[in-house]
């Protein structure tokens, strides 16, 4: 009793202490805070410290939570959250767990982005060139995906270390990238987001795309969108110009991509996946996918070979022990690992329900070799 706290309390199961403990700070200000919230507050909620977060379809026993890791160093940072090589405790098993911040999420009005990104993670039987999901989880205050290490770092990364691919290193990134994105496509899904910075070297030298927060579902037969997104470079001329699209937006972004393998700088010319008009690019008519796998630059790539990772990648990146980060940006290595606090009134106020059906465990998850 050194500290005696005031205020409200909730007292919480040993369960619920689990996920929802936090720290207790000074609950005088917080009162204080918390009563000129609610005179500002037009929208009276009531002040609950829910519980029903973990409202999940999965059983308690198969949750996966915060405290089975020991997150190791930063693998990267973006307006998204932040990247974490994180190892799950008493295993020698190795995870990038990708964490966002719920009120973050909320302010940017990204809940649905979120539970997009958690269902494409999800999806049954996706090639290898994909990242795995090993399984969601969630604080009061966070979301976490627990991916698979992939510790060659990214296309960026080797580009800023090679200057340029040559053209046959380029032509098998881009046959892996593009098996990719045939998968997504003939899954109704827009990936939208297509850049160096997301296409990631596995140990072997294959790739994996990561990063399925911006993308689109449904998308099938005639079916098009028109929300302007995407990262500058790579954005497609028909976004810009406001006109509702599908596939061709990533084909363009594959186009960018492409030009940056083999040339090392941003595109300055067009080529056949840099045409402007959607429907006359490579890859975006009805025979899109036959046109781009028969496409003179593909002439030397036998596409079972690349889809069964048969083909021997051009490049194996150095990783010097199983928790080298040397591949990624010193930039995020170098931070700490904390996880800062968030303002705990917010939590005590915002609707968790938006959440439910996040935490999910992959039958299917394998251990990369
Ligand atoms: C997996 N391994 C390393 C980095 C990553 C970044 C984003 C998503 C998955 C990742």
């Amino acid at each position: 009793f050194q500290n005696p706290a005031d205020g409200w309390f909730k007292l919480l199961t040993q369960e619920e202490g689990e996920y929802y403990n936090v720290p207790c700070a000074d609950a005088t200000q917080d009162l204080l805070k918390l009563k000129s919230q609610m005179q500002k507050s037009s929208q009276k909620k009531p002040l609950v410290m829910r519980s029903d977060t973990n409202a999940q379809t999965q059983s308690k026993k198969d949750m996966i939570r915060a405290t089975e890791f020991n997150f190791i160093k930063v693998l990267g940072k973006g307006s998204f959250g932040k990247v974490m090589l994180a190892e799950r405790k008493g295993t020698e098993d190795l995870f990038a767990i990708k964490i966002l911040k719920k009120d973050v999420i909320i302010q940017d009005d990204d809940v649905e982005c979120t539970m997009i990104e958690k269902r494409v993670l999800a999806l049954g039987e996706k090639p290898p060139f994909l990242v795995q999901l090993h399984s969601c989880f969630q604080t009061l205050d966070r979301l976490f995906f627990v991916m698979e290490y992939v510790n060659g770092g990214d296309l960026m990364f080797q580009i800023q270390q090679f200057g340029k691919f040559k053209e046959p290193v380029a032509v098998f990134y881009a046959a892996e990238i593009a098996a990719g994105l045939f998968f997504l496509h003939s899954k109704g899904i827009l990936y939208r987001d297509l850049k160096l910075d997301n296409v990631l070297l596995d140990a072997d030298g294959h790739i994996k795309i990561a990063d399925f927060g911006m993308c689109k579902e449904n998308i099938i037969g005639d079916k098009t969108t028109k929300t302007f997104c995407g990262t500058p470079d790579y954005i497609a001329p028909e976004i810009i110009l406001y006109q509702p699209y599908g596939k061709s937006v990533d084909w363009w972004a594959y186009g960018v991509l492409l030009y940056e393998m083999l040339v090392g700088q941003p595109p300055k010319i067009r080529g056949n996946f840099l045409t402007k008009q959607p429907n006359k690019r490579l890859g975006c008519g009805p025979t899109g996918e036959a046109d781009v796998r028969i496409h003179p630059f593909f002439r030397r790539i036998d596409w079972e070979k690349i889809e069964n990772r048969e083909v021997q990648p051009p490049f194996k990146p150095k990783i010097k022990h199983r928790k080298d980060v040397s591949n990624f940006d010193r930039q995020f290595t170098s931070e700490k690992t904390d996880l800062t606090p968030t303002d705990k009134l917010f939590m005590m106020n915002f609707d968790q329900t938006e959440f439910r059906g996040f935490s999910y465990v992959n039958p299917d998850y394998a251990v990369p070799v």
